[in-house]
């Protein structure tokens, strides 16, 4: 596979780069945090989404170097970034399935927060509902080590998978994401407003955080404010931007 082949080269031919995405608190408005979102230019055709290329990712195993380079190097970013401007901001980065089932996965962290310097706390995981759902127990003793080192956990792409309800509580979460395609439906479809209202209640109950993904207009804006919604993130603030565009506009908040 030709792709395959560019994608084991990519590292170390530096080919990755990361945008990071806020996210707004909506009682303060004010950016509270930001996503970190892997890009890779490639060569010959151009600015690939991961959506194009962590799939293939995952098969070869060249995930958990990718993962890593993405992990340091955001924390790294991140933590330059709060010298620079003196502001505090949460860091959020994904995490695929193979890297969230790496045996490595808690020491790695742990010794890669100790050597930048970031404090534990700003660093938040996006796991999504499908990986925690594929072997509960695992993901609950894996979720506890983590959580007990002090980072903060999230469910990404809520909405989207299997998961019962009631499995949630036996994760220690701080944040859950609502799916963009339910914020998508929002003022067309009545059920996944009602949707999306009972989920911001049942995490509110369990102590758990509700962002909303994919915000691209007031009206969805104002319906999630109305439910209570504590973060939001989505191209009506902000695209995903470079860290030189985010360093501005940190400045620009002062
Ligand atoms: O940014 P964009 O919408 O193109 O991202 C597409 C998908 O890729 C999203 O589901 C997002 O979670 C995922 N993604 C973005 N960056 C990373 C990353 O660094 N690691 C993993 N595993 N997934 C990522
Ligand atoms: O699955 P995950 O939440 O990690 O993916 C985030 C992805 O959503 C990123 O790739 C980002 O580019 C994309 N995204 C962020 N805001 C918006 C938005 O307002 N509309 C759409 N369509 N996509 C968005
Ligand atoms: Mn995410
Ligand atoms: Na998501």
């Amino acid at each position: 596979l030709l792709l395959a082949n560019d994608l084991r080269k990519a590292l170390d031919h530096e080919e990755f780069y990361l945008v990071y995405q806020p996210q707004i608190d909506l009682d303060k408005g004010q950016i509270i945090g930001v996503e970190a979102l892997l890009r890779w230019n490639h060569p010959v055709l151009g600015h690939l989404s991961p959506a194009q290329f962590i799939p293939l990712a995952e098969e070869t195993g060249l995930i958990l170097p990718i993962g890593r380079w993405v992990l340091l190097t955001a924390c790294r970013q991140i933590r330059e970034l709060q010298q620079l401007s003196g502001v505090r901001l949460r860091l959020a980065v994904n995490l695929s399935a193979k890297q969230f089932r790496d045996v490595g996965l808690v020491s790695s962290i742990r010794e890669l927060l100790a050597d930048i310097g970031l404090e534990t706390d700003l660093l938040e995981l996006e796991i999504t509902e499908s990986t925690l759902m594929d072997n509960i127990d695992n993901a609950t003793r894996t979720l506890h080590s983590l959580r007990e080192m002090g980072l903060t956990l999230a469910i990404d792409d809520f909405g989207t998978g299997y998961s019962s309800l009631s499995y949630l509580h036996h994760f220690p979460l701080q944040r859950l994401k609502v799916d963009k395609t339910f914020v998508r439906r929002l003022s067309t479809h009545p059920e996944d407003s009602a949707i999306t209202e009972a989920i911001i209640v049942m995490a509110h109950t369990m102590g758990i955080k509700v962002v909303a993904e994919g915000i691209e207009n007031k009206q969805e804006l104002e319906f999630l404010v109305s439910k209570n919604c504590d973060e939001a993130q989505g191209f009506y603030f902000s695209r995903p931007l470079t860290m030189s565009q985010l360093t501005e506009k940190i400045k620009d908040n002062e």
